[in-house]
């Protein structure tokens, strides 16, 4: 596929996805999310790719849905039509670990589409919104619901109420990121935390997602159990032989990701 809202790059084993509609602070058009879920799709299956990061520009990372798309829409029409509901999940179902490296807004969806990534590392000029209650409708792509459990009821309520915007450092206060760099060094940081965790043995780096993914998902004592399973899998990988050897050799392990 050719794309022309996103453009993409492989820097070693990582995969850069850059939003690309500056013109309208990257809104999120349907164009834009099939390219998106085309491109995850693509790098899913690429067995070089270890981790993948999501950026915008330095204005915007995305401000949302598209609001003029969305605007003559009836019910009816985003009911059967299950509007961008299915490209939407690409980010949740990657297997491969994703980042959102942010600078700028991201507002409505594009806040929602950070969330959806595995981490969000912020630039300082980092703006997060859930402004939808200002166009007269709430977050659809999960806001009320992702946001709460990242930040809590007290200030989701806040958000999503209001529609105010929270800098980088609130942000990260409220524990909706997990790193602050400058604008300068973003895509370059989050490259290096990328090819970092590109790195690691693939089935323990798949595991870590599922195992943290499932404590949104199940009760304490059942993901206790899920995990201690996955930690007792692992013990039948090569990889676990080859990183317990070479750590008692004193040397880097050779994962075979197997
Ligand atoms: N959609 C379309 N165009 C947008 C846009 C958006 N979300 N945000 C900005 N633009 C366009 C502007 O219209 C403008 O275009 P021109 O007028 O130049 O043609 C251009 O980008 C530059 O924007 P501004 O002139 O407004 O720039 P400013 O710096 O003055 O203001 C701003 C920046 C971010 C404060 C402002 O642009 C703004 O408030 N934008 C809208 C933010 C917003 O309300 N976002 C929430 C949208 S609703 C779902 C999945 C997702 C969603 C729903 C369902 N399903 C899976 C079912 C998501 C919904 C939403 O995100």
């Amino acid at each position: 596929m050719n794309y022309e809202n996103i453009v993409t790059n492989i820097q070693g084993n990582v995969a850069l996805v850059t939003l690309n509609r500056p013109e309208a602070l990257n809104a999120l058009s349907t164009p834009l999310t099939i390219e998106l879920d085309d491109a995850l799709g693509g790098f899913g299956q690429d067995g070089n790719i270890g981790a993948i990061v999501i950026t915008g520009n330095e204005k915007a990372f995305a401000a949302g849905a598209d609001i003029k798309e969305m605007a003559n829409k009836s019910f009816v029409d985003c009911y059967m039509s299950n509007f961008i509901t299915e490209t939407w999940e690409c980010v949740t179902q990657s297997r491969k670990p994703v980042i959102a490296a942010v600078a700028g807004f991201a507002l409505g969806g594009g806040c929602e589409l950070a969330m959806m990534c595995d981490f969000i590392i912020a630039a300082n000029t980092a703006k997060f919104g859930q402004p939808e209650i200002s166009l007269g409708i709430i977050p659809g792509a999960g806001g009320t619901q992702r946001l709460t459990r990242f930040i809590g009821k007290s200030k989701a309520m806040d958000m999503c109420l209001t529609g105010r915007m929270m800098d980088a450092e609130e942000a990260e206060r409220a524990g909706l990121v997990s790193r602050i760099v400058s604008p300068e060094s973003l895509i370059e940081e989050s490259l290096k935390i990328a090819q970092t965790i590109a790195d690691k043995s693939r089935p323990s780096t798949i595991m870590v997602k599922e195992a943290v993914n499932r404590a949104y998902e199940t009760t304490l004592s059942e993901g206790i159990r899920y995990e201690r399973r996955l930690f007792y899998s692992l013990f039948a990988t090569e990889d676990q032989k080859e990183g317990m050897s070479a750590f008692a050799e004193k040397r880097p392990p050779r994962w075979q990701h197997r």
